[in-house]
């Protein structure tokens, strides 16, 4: 394939993501879908609000400008509540996911966030909750599942079923001022069998699986209220706010693009004196420079050699490929710990940045570079700019912080494809949940995989 094909195959990609990217809330299974931006008052969305304290605000948001916001007054209990009601009964299985986010410095712990419940509004059993399924915050702030069922053969003598707990505490400061996202999954169970499930992901993750369930015994009530609920029972202990965004309900998975890793692994540039990195990386290149015979290379080798040729390049020197055969299949004293595979991948990085193989010296010292997560020598203004302003925006609905050291690794990361200095798989694999939401396909090509490591590893948040 011809460099400039190349070229305007990823202008096109980029491009037609940006065009035709399906917006998060236009998913046909949606039952409901609400980013409080479309300027609308909770009232003419909500057949259920209580203001109380609770109103659409622009001090926060994840997606847009606007979020729900809960601002508690200093022994606040009863507050703010919104309810999706359709008392023709929702679908027996559905999914319900929200962002959530406690603001930084939030003290104590609501124990009241979410839920799906059944209750009759109206007649001579109005408001007698005949089953829900809690999203709550336990006193220590270990998040939980509380499912009340009365009418389910597994309950208790109060009507309740054994509580679940997920794991994911808001006691760990890293979770206090940064967007969570939460969705529940909930499956009434037919009547008289034990076959009903409910599951809770956090930030895409799955913390609680409870299968094999009975939420509504014998009878055949379906759920009618879908709501989002900041009761604190015990009183708030300050002035203090909490947010919710991107409000969802759903008859399949919802999936987020909202998550942000909790810890994140900001080493994409290790420490280490910049005279040093001169001096290893110029050697190393060198190294790589001087093999220009053909190498027999092994299987697993030849395979990734054969992928960066063919997408790379048009035509070069038997020299230039004996170099990357070599530098694919030994590598190099810092190079080595990546592994013939990500060697491969750190030279297709530097292929993407530039539209070129390496072919000199200070290319392969480029490349040495970028594998060691250090900037490269030479530049690539098209690839910064389209980092800048095409990608990191459509991941992040905002334009980078080039001062804020966040932002400006995930758009070096972006252009060029630094390597972390230690990978975290786990790390990746979120990454890559969040790269398919976004872009709705799985990464392929190198510039994919920049941004499945920007999202994975440069604590750039939304
Ligand atoms: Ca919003």
């Amino acid at each position: 394939m011809k460099k400039q094909q190349i070229i305007l195959i990823l202008a096109f990609l980029i491009l037609g993501t940006i065009i035709f990217g399906r917006p998060a809330d236009a998913a046909a299974s949606y039952l409901w879908s609400d980013n409080f931006d479309d300027g609308k008052t909770l009232s003419e969305k909500y057949q259920d609000v209580s203001t109380n304290g609770m109103s659409v605000s622009s001090a926060d948001a994840l997606s847009g400008k606007y979020s729900l916001r809960q601002t508690y007054s200093q022994g606040q209990v009863d507050a703010g509540w919104v309810v999706r009601v359709d008392n023709s009964g929702f679908p027996d299985h559905v999914f319900m996911s929200w962002a959530h986010k406690f603001e930084s410095g939030f003290q104590g712990f609501p124990p009241k966030m979410a839920r799906i419940r059944y209750r009759p509004r109206s007649g001579p059993n109005a408001w007698q909750t005949r089953f829900a399924v809690h999203t709550w915050i336990e006193t220590n702030g270990e998040v939980a599942l509380d499912v009340v069922a009365p009418d389910s053969s597994q309950a208790n003598s109060t009507g309740w079923l054994a509580i679940a707990r997920s794991g994911f505490s808001f006691a760990d400061p890293a979770n206090i001022g940064r967007w969570v996202n939460f969705e529940m999954e909930v499956k009434l169970n037919t009547p008289g069998k034990k076959d009903g499930l409910y599951r809770l992901w956090i930030d895409n993750k799955l913390v609680i699986e409870r299968i094999g369930v009975d939420l509504r015994g014998n009878t055949d009530y379906k759920w009618n209220e879908a709501m989002l609920d900041t009761y604190w029972n015990g009183g708030s202990p300050k002035v203090q706010s909490r947010y919710y965004d991107n409000f969802i309900i759903s008859t399949e998975r919802i999936g987020s693009a909202v998550s942000t890793p909790a810890k994140p692994e900001a080493e994409i540039i290790p420490a280490a004196d910049k005279d040093m990195i001169e001096k290893i990386s110029s050697a190393e290149a060198g190294e790589v420079f001087s093999q220009t015979k053909t190498i027999s290379l092994s299987v697993a080798a030849k395979n990734i050699y054969d992928k960066i040729i063919s997408a790379g390049a048009a035509a070069i020197s038997a020299e230039n490929q004996a170099r990357i055969s070599y530098f694919i299949q030994n590598g190099t004293k810092t190079t080595q710990v990546l592994g013939a595979g990500e060697r491969g991948g750190v030279v297709s990085s530097f292929a993407a940045a530039f539209s070129r193989l390496p072919q000199t010296a200070a290319d392969w010292q480029d490349v040495i570079k970028i594998g060691n997560g250090r900037w490269p020598a030479q530049r690539s203004a098209a690839a910064e700019a389209q980092a800048k302003n095409g990608i990191f925006k459509k991941i992040y609905l905002r334009n980078p912080d080039m001062n804020n050291a966040k932002d400006n690794a995930a758009v070096t990361v972006i252009a060029y494809g630094l390597r972390p200095a230690r990978r975290n798989i786990n790390s990746e694999k979120q990454a890559i949940i969040i790269y398919k939401n976004i872009y709705g396909k799985n990464p392929a090509l190198a510039l994919d995989w920049n941004i499945v490591r920007a999202i994975a590893y440069s604590g750039a948040i939304r």
